[in-house]
């Protein structure tokens, strides 16, 4: 049977068989896979829905009303990518090719169907985004202490006693590094505001209000130090700055950590002890990190492990593979124009963007404050092309939509952001839509370039891949998946330590310590807008349907205003404002609500980012600040 990969964007990036048997297809994990394990999450095991979805997109579309009225016309393939590169040519010549502008995501994260679209649009010198909207801040404070974000192997957790899930809800976005934990008798830690499915299953749940993790691990941090539970050899021999750090957390009173944060001074003590005498590992999460104090809070959290003797005893990010190749930024003639994802709305707003061209991406679900980028959009005469497996809200807003393939319907490979494997991805079937490989030949040709670069088929390219990062295909066509050997690491710092008194931070006017800084809104109720167990973002959910698109809320935020469980609501501020039900909770603590993160739009009529914030963390590279967001709420 042939091998699949789960190309979402998601930790697990699991390996899969698949077949396809009367004309259905079946998908089951690969049981040989160390992490992924042969077992798949409630959303993989309902690929063959999405895969046969009757709202597939099965021929390209130009638009003929309104943005998002949805009047369009079907047109061939031909026409449609003939007006494709005709209208790119024409913006080219008349505005120049940095008013173009490739929007693109880990809607698949197969190294051709992410990357190789990418070389056309460096053969042309266009502008290319600077991505934000995920992980940033957390990559750039872990860059300020150890030099990299990436962190251990996940696979060594079989030799520790404890994991702490630090703001990521694993047990949703990373079933199978959870399971891998709790299968191999890890103690689990979780520290999170909401009392989420993870801190459910865990054997501690340290509840902790928004945007003070970065005084809460101070706090670890000083009771470590000053009651002589680090280790001090390691400390000595590899990390700088240490002296001035404990004068740093020395002035720190716990009694106030504890007001901040809401936990125990006795917690925030067994805690550090715990966590010094059993060595933890943190799982530092993406999620919680995509607000003003994310990036803080991470460089806080990730001297924690340092403390205790692990030379990288964090898991973040994991980049196994080098996939230079297949984006060809080489082709490229003068240095790219970088676009911060997170201010799309702002640079279509001011004209600056001509033409846009989107794949494996959503951003009129995904983006923050959706009032102000559809506004953009409807006021301006950007260009608007979408490749997706559907009509989705971005397609809505198009001129030119064009039917995307899955990756059940052709050959790639898929590395992992969370684990060292990299996993081979076979054609099982074809139904609609072209992949984004074709789609780069076909524009490349009808824009009458002749660079063999573009036409590179994607079996040539998995290979040279491969070849370059010195892994082999034989091995990879007979399991479905190899391991990437980890080479030794250092720490890429200024001092070549694992710098608790950071010299790249205070380069960009940062303290060299974390800093705990306060953030208010104009509205009394912090909204958080986390993970959905079935959706991927805004993926599935027209086709997995089971969403739950209700503002949860404590009871006594909720009696406070008259509201109970099932009442229709507004939930508003000044970005916008939408209609739900509100399901009282005692899982969200007091001043905290929360709406999953991304649904369609085009489904529900609304979603969270109509409420989200836009502002940035410009210091943490124009980072994403989605749980920066205060509403109101009341009863309708
Ligand atoms: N099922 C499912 N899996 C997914 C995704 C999905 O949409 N659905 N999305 C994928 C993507 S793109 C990503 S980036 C990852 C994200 O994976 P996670 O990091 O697990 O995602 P989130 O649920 O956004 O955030 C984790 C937690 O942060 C908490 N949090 C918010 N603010 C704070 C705070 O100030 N402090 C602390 N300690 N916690 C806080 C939230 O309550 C939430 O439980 O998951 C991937 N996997
Ligand atoms: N409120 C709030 N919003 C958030 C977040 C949050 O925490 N809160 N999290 C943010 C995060 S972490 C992320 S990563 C972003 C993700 O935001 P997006 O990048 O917009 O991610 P998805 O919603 O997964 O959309 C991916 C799209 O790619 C399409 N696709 C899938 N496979 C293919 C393919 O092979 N080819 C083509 N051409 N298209 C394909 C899918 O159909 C889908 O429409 O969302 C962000 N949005
Ligand atoms: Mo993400």
């Amino acid at each position: 049977m042939p091998f699949s990969v789960c190309m979402r964007d998601c930790y697990d990036t699991c390996s899969m068989v698949s077949e396809l048997k009367d004309g259905r297809l079946r998908v089951k994990g690969n049981p040989e896979h160390p992490i992924t394990a042969g077992f798949l999450c409630p959303k993989g095991a309902l690929l063959p829905r999405w895969f046969h979805a009757n709202d597939r997109l099965k021929n390209p579309l130009v638009r003929t009303g309104e943005r998002g009225s949805g009047s369009f016309l079907e047109t061939s393939w031909e026409e449609a990518i003939e007006l494709v590169a005709t209208k790119l040519r024409e913006i080219i010549e008349k505005h120049g090719s940095e008013s173009v502008l490739v929007y693109q995501y880990a809607g698949d994260r197969g190294v051709v169907n992410y990357a190789f679209p990418l070389r056309l649009f460096h053969y042309l010198n266009t502008a290319m985004l600077d991505y934000g909207i995920c992980d940033r801040a957390g990559q750039e404070a872990l860059k300020d202490v150890y030099g990299t974000a990436i962190g251990m192997d996940p696979e060594e957790l079989k030799n520790q006693k404890l994991i702490v899930y630090w703001g990521i809800n694993a047990f949703w976005t990373n079933l199978h590094g959870f399971t891998f934990a709790k299968k191999h008798g890890l103690e689990i830690w979780t520290v999170d505001v909401v009392r989420t499915e993870t801190a459910k299953r865990s054997d501690r749940f340290f509840r902790i209000r928004p945007d003070t993790d970065v005084l809460f691990a101070l706090g670890v941090a000083k009771v470590i130090i000053e009651e002589e539970l680090y280790d001090r050899v390691f400390v000595r021999e590899n990390v700088y700055g240490f002296e001035e750090f404990k004068n740093y957390v020395k002035t720190l009173s716990l009694d106030y950590v504890s007001r901040e944060t809401g936990i125990r001074v006795e917690e925030i003590e067994t805690f550090a002890r715990e966590f010094a005498e059993k060595r933890g590992i943190i799982h530092i999460g993406y999620g919680f990190q995509r607000s003003l104090a994310g990036g803080e809070a991470v460089r806080a959290i990730s001297i924690l492990p340092a403390l205790v003797g692990h030379r990288f005893g964090f898991i973040y990010d994991m980049k196994t593979i080098d996939k230079s190749y297949a984006e060809g930024a080489f082709l490229r003639t003068r240095p790219a124009r970088r676009i911060p994802q997170m201010k799309l709305a702002e640079y279509i707003e001011r004209g600056e963007v001509k033409f846009l061209y989107v794949y494996n991406s959503n951003p009129l679900a995904s983006l923050p404050n959706q009032n102000l980028l559809r506004k953009a959009l409807r006021e301006s005469d950007v260009f608007v092309v979408t490749h997706d497996i559907f009509l989705t809200d971005t397609a809505l807003y198009s001129d030119v939509v064009l039917p995307a393939n899955t990756f059940f319907e052709r050959l790639d490979i898929a590395d992992s952001y969370y684990h060292r494997h990299v996993a081979l991805n076979e054609p099982v079937a074809r139904l609609y839509g072209k992949s984004n490989s074709e789609i780069t030949r076909l524009l490349a040709k009808a824009l009458g370039i002749n660079n063999p670069y573009l036409y590179e088929s994607d079996e040539g390219i998995v290979k040279k891949v491969l070849e370059l990062n010195g892994l082999s295909w034989q091995e990879l066509k007979a399991k479905g998946f190899v391991k990437v050997p980890e080479k030794p690491k250092e720490w890429e710092t200024p001092s070549g330590k694992i710098e608790f008194y950071s010299q790249r931070a205070v380069r960009r006017g940062l303290s060299p310590f974390p800093e705990y800084r306060k953030f208010e809104g104009k509205y009394p109720l912090r909204l958080l807008t986390p993970t959905h167990r079935m959706t991927i973002t805004s993926q599935y959910h027209n086709t997995h349907g089971m969403i739950d698109p209700y503002l949860y809320i404590n009871p006594a935020d909720a009696s406070e205003r008259d509201i109970e469980d099932g009442d229709t609501i507004e939930v508003f501020n000044d970005n916008g404002s939408i209609r739900t039900e509100a399901r009282l909770t005692e899982d969200v603590p007091q001043g905290v609500v929360m709406l999953y993160k991304a649904f369609w739009v085009r489904l529900l009529g609304w979603n969270a980012n109509f409420l989200t914030g836009d502002e940035t963390v410009e210091r943490y590279g124009n980072g994403s600040a989605y749980h920066s967001t205060w509403v109101e709420i009341r009863k309708v």
